[in-house]
């Protein structure tokens, strides 16, 4: 019984820090198989080998970049830099992030479906905004 329960413990600890140490992992781990992305396409920093991801940083209160456009498809990755814990939502409320912890440690992750501009803000600082426009 001890060594099963230690064994769910180092499982959860293992993936916490594997969360923790963000996706660039995975995308090392498996470049051996899957197809590969179109050249060019921004780094891979998602679950999935197949996503393309593109990097938000949220800094000094601003959104970095502010405006960014993607692909149907395509994921968008939120880092907080800020000090501040800051959250993420979507104006069509198709999109609610956790409250992002201080110093880059948390982020957030959401693929977009649908073909559209969709603008976004933080609900703690409602003038932090940003837009991503969804292409075909
Ligand atoms: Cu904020």
């Amino acid at each position: 019984m001890k060594k099963i329960s230690l064994i769910a413990i180092s499982l959860v600890a293992v993936v916490i820090i594997s969360g923790f140490s963000g996706c660039k992992n995975y995308g090392s781990q498996q470049s051996a198989t899957g197809p590969q992305p179109p050249a060019g396409v921004e780094a891979q920093q998602s679950d999935s080998p197949r996503v393309t991801t593109h990097e938000v940083l949220i800094e000094d209160f601003q959104f970095v970049p502010a405006t960014l456009t993607i692909k149907i498809g395509e994921a968008v990755h939120w880092t907080n830099k800020d000090n501040s814990p800051h959250k993420i939502i979507l104006d069509d409320g198709s999109f609610e992030s956790t409250s992002l912890t201080n110093n880059g440690i948390s982020s957030a992750n959401e693929i977009f479906k649908n073909e559209g501009t969709f603008t976004y803000y933080c609900s703690f600082h409602p003038s932090m905004k940003g837009t991503i426009t969804v292409t075909k």
